[in-house]
This record gives structure tokens, C-alpha cells and sequence, in this order.
């Protein structure tokens, strides 16, 4: 199976992809006042590098529930200048998280590799056009209702089937405007308008999602349901539980792990890959 990003081409099965989280909001790397300090998110991205991840997903609009929403002008003032110096200095395939194509062409013409779309729910041409004419990498991820709404109340019949459902109809609307399977990763999006007992009827399922032939790319890094299920308030005491969920993602066949901590779990994904058949 071949997925391709801009200039990068990978094939799976290999080893699985780690990719760090670099946000790039005033509130993760703040220059002291309302601002992103450049070379302070430049280091922890070389950082994360160094610490074996193989690609950096850039995102300068927070996405936690009910988090406010900043302009597309405000979002590319944060992400180009750091997508722009981390071409240079280093190799790694760059993905920016947006939910809008203007953010998105402005990173790809900086030389981004893949769009990471967490509202791939909506039927937005403009992004996937974008996505075709740049020939990006670009992840579909599931979500119910938007970020200012969707923990209010996720509701489903089946979520693993309306997850599944929506695999099927993305990758044929992303066809249909010019974006090949090729180019897509399918992502359940942990955490994205479901409960608990959704994301966990999620990850118990994520062997069914493989049928679809493209990769799967998991995010649960700090996310809340890891809180509910242990009793840790604190998402960065929230670690070990992640581990748990990237050890039996490399088991279930996932590609690529979306991560905060990149050492930690570069090793459990080493010695999980070791074990699976
Ligand atoms: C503490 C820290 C609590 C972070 C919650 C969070 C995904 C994603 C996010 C994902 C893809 C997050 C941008 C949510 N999660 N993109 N983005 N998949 N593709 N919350 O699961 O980290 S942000």
C-alpha cells in the first residue's frame, strides 16, 4: 500500500509512523506576551526530530472543546513563518492542521507535505482542491458536530459503523474532486463529538478500518477519555494510558500514532513491533 505526500512516498506495512504535535498558538509558545515565539517552536520541532518522529504536524488554531476560533490571517501569521524555517532544517514530511484551505494553500506553498483536516465532516471542495492541485498528503478524520459543539452530545447507533460509513463516502467524494486514495490516511478522531465508551468501542474495532486499504493515523495523546478511564485530571500526567493505546494500536495494524511525547512512545512502538506477528 502506497501513501503519498508531496515529495514523500511511503509503503506500508513499515515500521509505524510517529508523528509529533508542534502547536503553534500563543499559549504553547508564547514569546512572553500574545505572540509565538519562533525559535522556541522551532527547537522543540528539531526536538521532537532528534527523539525519532517522522513527521511534525503544525497547528496554529486550538482544537480543544469549545476552544475559541482565530482568523485564517491570524493562523498563517503563526504557521508559515514556522513551516518556512523547518523546510530548511529538517526532513521530515510537515503537515499543517487546519480546518481551512486558505490556511492550508498558504502551507503547502510553504512547503508543508499534508493536510491534516480534523473537519473533513464537512464537504469542503476548496480544501480538497487544494489538496489535488498541491498533491498533498492529506488526512481524513471523523468528526461529529464541529469543536465548539461536538462534546455536547455524541450520539450514534453505531459508532464504529457510521465511522466506517464515513471512510467509504470520503474516500469516494475525495476521488471524485481529483484527490486519489493514494493520497489519503483515514483517522476515527478520537475524542471528536464521542463519549468514552464511544472512543473506546473505536479502538477496539480499528482492525475493521484497515479493509478500506489506506492507513490509519490514531490520535489519543492526552485526550480526556484516557482521564476517565484512569482517574488522571492532568492531560500531560496522562501518559502511560496513550502508551497502552499505541502498543495495541501497532498490534491492530494503525500507521501512523499522532503524539505529544515522541521518545516514550518511539520505544513502546519499537518493542510492540517486535511482538506483533
Ligand atoms: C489535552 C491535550 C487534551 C490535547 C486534549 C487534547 C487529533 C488531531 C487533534 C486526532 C488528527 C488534542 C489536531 C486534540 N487530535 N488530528 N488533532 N487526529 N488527525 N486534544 O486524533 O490533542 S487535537
Amino acid at each position: 500500500m502506497l501513501w503519498r505526500a508531496g515529495r514523500f512516498e511511503f509503503h506500508f506495512p513499515r515500521p509505524t509512523l510517529v508523528m509529533g504535535v508542534l502547536n503553534v498558538t500563543p499559549d504553547s509558545f508564547s514569546d512572553g506576551g500574545q505572540f509565538v515565539s519562533l525559535p522556541a517552536a522551532l527547537a522543540h520541532a528539531q526536538a521532537m526530530v532528534a527523539a525519532g518522529a517522522d513527521l511534525i504536524d503544525v497547528g496554529g488554531e486550538s482544537t480543544r472543546p469549545g476552544a475559541a476560533m482565530v482568523s485564517a490571517e491570524e493562523e498563517i501569521r503563526r504557521v508559515v513563518p514556522v513551516i518556512t524555517a523547518l523546510v530548511k532544517r529538517c526532513q521530515v514530511p510537515l503537515s499543517i492542521d487546519t480546518q481551512k484551505p486558505e490556511v492550508a494553500r498558504a502551507a503547502l506553498a510553504a512547503g508543508a507535505s499534508l493536510v491534516n483536516d480534523i473537519a473533513a465532516n464537512r464537504e469542503d471542495v476548496a480544501m480538497w482542491e487544494c489538496v489535488r492541485e498541491f498533491n498533498a498528503g492529506y488526512v481524513a478524520m471523523h468528526m461529529q458536530g464541529t469543536p465548539q459543539t461536538m462534546q455536547a452530545q455524541p450520539s450514534y447507533t453505531d459508532v464504529v459503523a457510521e465511522v466506517d460509513a464515513f471512510f467509504t463516502d470520503r474516500l469516494a467524494r475525495l476521488r471524485a474532486a481529483g484527490v486519489a486514495p493514494e493520497q489519503v490516511v483515514l483517522d476515527p478522531g478520537i475524542g471528536f463529538g464521542k463519549t468514552v465508551a464511544h472512543n473506546v468501542q473505536l479502538l477496539a474495532a480499528l482492525r475493521q478500518f484497515r479493509s478500506h486499504g489506506r492507513p490509519l493515523l490514531l490520535g489519543v495523546s492526552r485526550k480526556s477519555f484516557l482521564g476517565a478511564l484512569t482517574g488522571v485530571a492532568r492531560p500531560e500526567e496522562r501518559l502511560p494510558g496513550a502508551l497502552a493505546c499505541a502498543a495495541l494500536a501497532v498490534r491492530d495494524g494503525v500507521g501512523i500514532l499522532r503524539v505529544h511525547d515522541v521518545r516514550e512512545t518511539v520505544q513502546v512502538v519499537r518493542v510492540a513491533e517486535a511482538i506483533t506477528a
